[in-house]
């Protein structure tokens, strides 16, 4: 029965099936058929149920975040050893170091949906249901908190790694976006929590477009996804690859201080060296000409005066000269 039942909606696609037609269909009572939608429910199929109008499936327990599902031929240590996997949250980064102190390293919060998603400075991060990949991993680092901010760049490193291995070809537009046919598909929020010589824990935010094809008016113009670019790849396959790429950077940098790896795949897929582009701090803009991102992680540029300077990541938001980038 319940195959039977999986299989109507399933045929259905994106069209309702309602309750009657089920119930004709199979032979049995609309209870019966109600029972069956809440125990597929419960088994992660996320099944949506309007008034009058029926049932559609929205998600299939196989592409769910889970632990299950993305564990499966994952090689690695202890990224994603554990993952707290929701439904719906405000926003993982937040629970996640509401609760940091009593987790293991590598531990990941994912929701498939954020209410009060976040980006820098307070700004918002849309992350509507079962559209994109929205997760924060827990990391405690034994380092100085001075060397925190190149995990930005390990994590935009491993997210372009895995994406174009996947088959895209995605940028980084440093130091957290990660682009694709000049939009943003995806950013990075790396939250710290220290004392002056020591790290307790990090956060590392971690938003990726995947199957939106409608974006709100806001970002409409800025925002793209993997399946809008008709990549159309699992988000599971993605988010396991992730952990593989950001494990062995990140291992890299903590164990031996080596950077060259992250250093020559933010290079390599850089958005902006090598272009013009416009740097933002408060209400004042400046057109500069990006030369390189340098040992630090930090951006070598040149200004207008042919003096070349540094810019730390968080410092500024950077913009193209004809718009986004
Ligand atoms: C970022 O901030 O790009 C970091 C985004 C981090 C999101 C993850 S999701 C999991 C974890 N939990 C959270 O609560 N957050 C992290 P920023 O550079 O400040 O960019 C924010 C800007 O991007 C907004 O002001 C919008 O213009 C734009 N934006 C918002 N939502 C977007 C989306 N889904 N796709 C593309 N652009 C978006």
């Amino acid at each position: 029965m319940r195959d039977k039942i999986i299989e109507i909606i399933l045929n259905n696609q994106d069209e309702f099936t309602s309750g009657e037609i089920l119930s004709k269909q199979l032979g049995v009572s609309r209870a019966a058929i109600w029972k069956h939608i809440k125990s597929l429910r419960e088994e992660g199929y996320n099944i949506e149920s309007v008034n009058k109008k029926g049932y559609r499936l929205i998600e299939k327990p196989g592409d769910l975040l889970t632990y299950k599902n993305i564990s499966h031929e994952l090689n690695t240590k202890f990224i994603g050893n554990k993952i707290i996997h929701f439904n719906t949250i405000a926003s993982t980064n937040d629970y996640a170091k509401e609760i940091a102190s009593s987790l293991e390293e590598g531990t990941v919060i994912i929701s498939e949906e954020q209410t009060k998603g976040k980006g820098r400075l307070g700004r918002q991060w849309h992350s509507k249901i079962n559209e994109g990949i929205w997760m924060s991993i827990v990391l405690k680092p034994d380092i100085i908190p001075y060397k925190a901010p190149f995990i930005t760049l390990i994590a935009g490193a491993s997210i372009v790694s895995a994406l174009n291995k996947l088959g895209a070809n995605t940028l980084i537009k440093w130091p957290n976006d990660i682009i694709l046919n000049n939009k943003k598909i995806s950013g990075i929020l790396t939250e710290l929590s220290a004392e002056i010589e020591r790290v307790n824990h990090i956060v590392l935010g971690i938003g990726i477009n995947v199957k939106t094809m409608e974006f709100s008016q806001e970002i409409s113009d800025i925002a793209t996804s993997l399946y809008k670019e008709d990549f159309k790849m699992s988000r599971v396959d993605i988010v396991r690859n992730i952990f593989m790429e950001f494990e062995e950077l990140y291992m890299d940098y903590i164990n031996n201080n080596c950077k060259e790896k992250t250093l020559n795949i933010c290079r390599k897929y850089s958005a902006i060296i090598g272009k013009d582009i416009y740097t933002l701090k408060g209400d004042s803009k400046e057109l500069v000409r990006c030369l390189d991102i340098n040992e630090d992680g930090n951006l070598v540029v040149q200004t207008k005066d042919k003096i070349i300077k540094e810019i730390m990541s968080g410092e500024v938001s950077i913009r193209g000269i004809k718009g986004y980038i």
